[in-house]
């Protein structure tokens, strides 16, 4: 066996190997970094039945009570193990430790807090029920499990839109099956760890190694004991995933691809309009669902801000994700970074004017075999642009002028996604007028990806299915029997509640 990393599946609370092996190649120098353990059919029928069997235990018959607390122990758990996740999530990924610590683990812990802040206040839907006949009754919901919920994640925030998903999935009563991205093996085979250390009763978290189509992804999400999938990546494996759940006809929570748009009007505060394009278009090396790849900025204003753009571009630096210098991290894989130079050929090829960046970086023999990629901005594109209606998933973005607030909005509507947008303005009245009429499911103004956990977080069009965060996640990972108790006729509730004069 090889001194590699060995990364195992984990079924029934147990390390499992796998039917085949596979290399994890870090982006940033393309050495191998981890051997992991595909899943075979095998595998993942154990880890369904597994998940199955929990649920029909003890963990079955757990309070809310026991399972906030649970979920507070994991997220200290998750605290204690920090680092250890830390260098796991950058040897897979290679994104700048300064981001993978604040963003990509704080929120791990914090994402199983909110699950049991949210389970632990969960009131029931109850009516009392008045018919025009005189009958009364009393109408209330008892929430159960979904079930055996299979959860697919992709590679860009592996920990973070993992735990995203089985945070609410386990306060509800769920048993998981996890199937992380085969870019992203480590954290999630780390969080197996995390689990058993903070008493999850063997079964209920279960992870999968492999990819997709013909492999573990495909097995869980076509397997028939899968009671739901809910789902993070491409829109394209989107509709593949509706394909293999459509013969049990099973539901699906997803969150896909985005195409996302910013406005910058004239009255914006435009060093905080360029400050926050920057983070939106460049954070994480543009692979965050969120990022923005289309700027529409007013024309009075458009020379200044894709100065200011270009300026923040060519202070970004791309290296070695432990230096404190380094802003940004690779592309996640050579294919990936193929697809991405392909757009940026593109772009030139239909008329693109390259203001910043543009081809492959050279930073030196060590980093050669990498996955990295100049930040590269565009103008001279439009609407009609491919690199305007795909999503490019990189460190891109396409500037455009326009002239007055209908233009504004045509043009960021005019997508087949429905992610998020962002609106730079100082006018108030126009902040809620544009940002209610953004085709998306988040609109930020005047921020970019600040996170209520609260709040309902999806897409509309190809960027998803279903809305989760807050209560809004319940309504996916459990399903409401209704009872409905017929009361005796007589006086209304109320009715004699006052004491007699
Ligand atoms: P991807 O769709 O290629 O893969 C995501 C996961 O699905 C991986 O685990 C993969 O192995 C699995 N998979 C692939 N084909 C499958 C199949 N046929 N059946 C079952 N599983 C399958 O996505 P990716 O490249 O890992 O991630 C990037 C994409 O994810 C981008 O499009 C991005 O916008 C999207 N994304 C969306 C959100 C959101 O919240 N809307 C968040 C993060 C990423
Ligand atoms: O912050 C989140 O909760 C979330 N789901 C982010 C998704 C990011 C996409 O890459």
């Amino acid at each position: 066996m090889s001194r590699q990393v060995q990364l195992r599946n984990f079924v029934a609370g147990e390390f499992v190997a796998g039917t085949a092996v596979f290399d994890k190649v870090s982006p940033v120098d393309g050495t191998v970094v981890a051997q992991v353990h595909e899943a075979g059919a095998d595998v993942v029928d154990a880890a369904v039945k597994a998940a199955r069997a929990a649920l029909t235990g003890a963990w079955g018959r757990s309070r809310v009570a026991e399972r906030a607390a649970l979920l507070r122990r994991i997220a200290d758990v998750i605290e204690d193990r920090a680092d250890d996740l830390l260098r796991a999530e950058i040897r897979d990924t290679g994104k700048p430790e300064k981001q993978a610590r604040e963003l990509d683990i704080g929120r791990a812990a914090l994402n199983f807090r909110a699950a049991a802040d949210v389970i632990a206040s969960a009131g029931l839907d109850s009516f009392l029920t008045e018919l025009p006949d005189g009958r009364r009754a009393l109408n209330y919901a008892v929430p159960k499990p979904l079930g055996v919920v299979g959860v697919i994640v992709p590679w860009n925030l592996p920990l973070l839109l993992l735990t995203w998903k089985v945070a609410p999935a386990l306060a509800s009563g769920n048993a998981v099956v996890v199937k992380p991205s085969e870019e992203t093996p480590s954290s999630a085979t780390l969080l197996a760890e995390v689990m058993a250390e903070a008493g999850v009763p063997d079964g209920v978290f279960n992870v999968v190694h492999g990819r997709g189509p013909g492999s573990a992804g495909e097995f869980l999400a076509t397997h028939p004991g899968v009671d739901g999938i809910t789902f993070t990546g491409e829109s394209a494996t989107g509709a593949a995933i509706m394909r293999s759940v459509a013969p049990h006809v099973r539901p699906v929570s997803f969150e896909l691809g985005g195409k996302n748009a910013a406005v910058v009007f004239a009255d914006a505060d435009i060093e905080q309009a360029v400050d926050g394009l920057s983070r939106s278009i460049f954070t994480n090396t543009g692979q965050v669902c969120l990022c923005t790849e289309r700027v529409y900025i007013e024309e009075p204003v458009f020379d200044s801000v894709v100065a200011g753009l270009a300026e923040r571009a060519r202070e970004l630096r791309l290296g070695d994700p432990y230096a404190a210098e380094t802003t940004t991290g690779p592309l996640i894989s050579a294919a990936h970074r193929a697809k991405v130079v392909s757009y940026l050929d593109r772009a030139v090829a239909e008329g693109a004017s390259v203001v910043v960046g543009g081809g492959i970086p050279d930073l030196g023999p060590d980093l050669a075999a990498g996955a990295w990629i100049e930040p590269t901005l565009w103008t001279g594109v439009d609407n009609t642009s491919t690199v305007m209606r795909d999503e490019v998933f990189g460190p891109v973005a396409g500037l455009v002028p326009f002239t007055g607030e209908e233009e504004a909005i045509r043009l960021a509507n005019d997508t087949a996604f429905g992610l998020a947008a962002a609106v730079w303005t100082t006018d108030l009245d126009r902040a809620h007028r544009v940002a209610g009429r953004m085709h998306v499911g988040m609109a930020w103004v005047n921020t970019w990806y600040l996170r209520d956990l609260r709040s309902p977080f999806g897409g509309m069009g190809l960027s998803g299915i279903g809305r989760e965060g807050g209560r809004h996640s319940l309504g996916f990972y459990s399903q409401p029997t209704n009872v409905c108790i017929g009361l005796a006729a007589g006086p209304r509730p109320g009715e004699h509640g006052w004491p007699a004069a």
